[in-house]
């Protein structure tokens, strides 16, 4: 196997030289931290760090187990600025995203942030093998998402052709894949899904599609997924994975391998907390990813809650990295499905699904309140010839379906078939749940 790094002295480093430069590189994050004098400076401060002494005197990133969290909250109620730790003046570019809670945050980049950053993000192409002689497709929204100039950025760094086309406009996307053989796509999983339908439904000769690799990431998708988003676009398909607050995408990549997701641990330091005690759990456990910035100047974070879980490994990777992996995200916090005291993200439900050869590859959960209980309307939209085979085929598909999801979580759940091309195919990131709760 060709294995291939952008900064192999970083990515296969040894973790004892690892952990001396985290040390080093977290003392001077809280310098920073502190010369900075934003909203962190103060969270510190009540936590116990009173001046530049009381930084000298860590010994180790273990100390950052009993520092403080920070939450999004902190980032919306500092809102714009008050999260910086740098003037205005030495941001050269901010981005904002409003998550799920509509509120808007807002990243600053220095410009050695940026620098860093496309850095990553050419770690990022490496490890999936994608080289100076392909041609990316970049179909993620550039502006104030992250994920547009993010890619741009690592392109540049690597020195392949990139084609800036943001997202949406797909008819223009699949004129410009073939007229420019784009070898490689970025964009959203669900949007490398749509592209796929498109692609099959609209091009008849396919002799122009020179399509090779893919890197999604942004949102969760299962592995049942990426199979079908391989099989139909006859490509490799990478996760990535990255969060505003934190960066931007490249926080942790896959390589070739594809046996979880390495985290760029020089740049940022993870831990896996239990999300309701916030206790530090051990390798191999599942809970929240937190994320400590490293090597940040704006805006660095201290043990930034991201609400994603997942599990860490420190087992070798054959690709010879060290850095540490985590699992594929399983999900956010505030979209696990609570019923009947079972927890189950949608995630899991993708993947009882999608091994099911006669429905599309799309969904939507619905969730309701009946007689003051939570219940659970999986939407689904069966192939055409299911579809239109009459009742008792579609009766059977769902009975089929409702008993596989009784399989995974225990709980007995509606299942709706609809008219294939009805469920709302996504640009960006898909919206899984419908939440019809009534809220008390
Ligand atoms: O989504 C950054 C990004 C852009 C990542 C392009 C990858 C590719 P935000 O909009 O701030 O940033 O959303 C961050 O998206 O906390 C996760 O919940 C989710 N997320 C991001 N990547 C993945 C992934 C970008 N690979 C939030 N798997 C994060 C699952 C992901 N969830």
């Amino acid at each position: 196997m060709n294995i291939k790094y952008y900064e192999k002295k970083y990515e296969t480093i040894d973790r004892s030289e690892l952990s001396q430069i985290q040390t080093e590189r977290l003392k001077k994050t809280l310098r920073l931290v502190f010369s900075g004098g934003g909203f962190l400076k103060k969270r510190l401060k009540e936590y116990g760090i009173k001046n530049s002494g009381d930084i000298e005197k860590i010994k180790s990133t273990d100390e950052l187990k009993n520092m403080p969290f920070t939450y999004k909250s902190d980032l919306v109620n500092n809102y714009p600025f008050g999260i910086f730790s740098q003037p205005l003046n030495k941001i050269i570019r901010i981005h904002a995203s409003s998550g799920t809670t509509g509120k808007p945050i807002i990243a600053g980049y220095t410009k050695n942030d940026i620098k860093i950053w496309s850095k990553l993000m050419a770690r990022v192409f490496c490890a999936a093998g994608i080289s100076k002689n392909d041609i990316a497709q970049n179909a993620y929204g550039y502006g104030l998402f992250t994920g547009g100039l993010g890619f741009h950025y690592g392109a540049q760094e690597l020195g392949l052709m990139i084609i800036p086309m943001s997202t949406g406009f797909t008819e223009r996307q699949l004129t410009m894949m073939q007229d420019v053989g784009a070898t490689v796509l970025f964009c959203t999983p669900s949007y490398a899904l749509f592209l796929s339908e498109e692609i099959n439904k609209k091009i008849s000769d396919k002799s122009n599609i020179k399509l090779k690799k893919g890197i999604f990431g942004a949102e969760p998708w299962s592995n049942e997924l990426r199979q079908k988003i391989e099989s139909s676009l006859k490509i490799d398909a990478y996760d990535i994975y990255g969060l505003s607050e934190i960066i931007g995408p490249g926080v942790a990549y896959e390589c070739i391998y594809k046996d979880g997701l390495h985290i760029n641990e020089d740049n940022f330091f993870p831990e896996i907390i239990n999300p309701e005690t916030g206790e530090v759990l051990k390798d191999g456990e599942t809970g929240e990813l937190v994320l400590t910035n490293l090597n940040r100047e704006a805006m660095p974070l201290i043990r930034f809650r991201t609400k994603d879980i997942t599990r860490l490994t420190r087992e070798k990777c054959r690709c010879g990295r060290t850095f540490v992996r985590m699992d594929k995200i399983k999900g956010r916090t505030d979209d696990m499905i609570i019923l009947k005291g079972v927890n189950v993200f949608p995630s899991q439900i993708e993947s009882v699904l999608l091994k099911l050869d006669y429905l599309e590859p799309v969904y939507l959960i619905e969730l309701y309140t009946e007689n003051l209980l939570d219940k659970m309307n999986i939407i689904v939209e069966p192939k055409e010839e299911i579809f239109n085979g009459g009742e008792a085929k579609i009766e059977a598909a769902t009975k089929e379906i409702s008993h596989k999801i009784y399989e995974l979580i225990g709980i007995r759940t509606k299942i709706t078939a609809v008219p294939p091309k009805t469920i709302e195919r996504s640009q960006g990131k898909a919206k899984r749940i419908n939440d019809l709760r009534k809220k008390l």
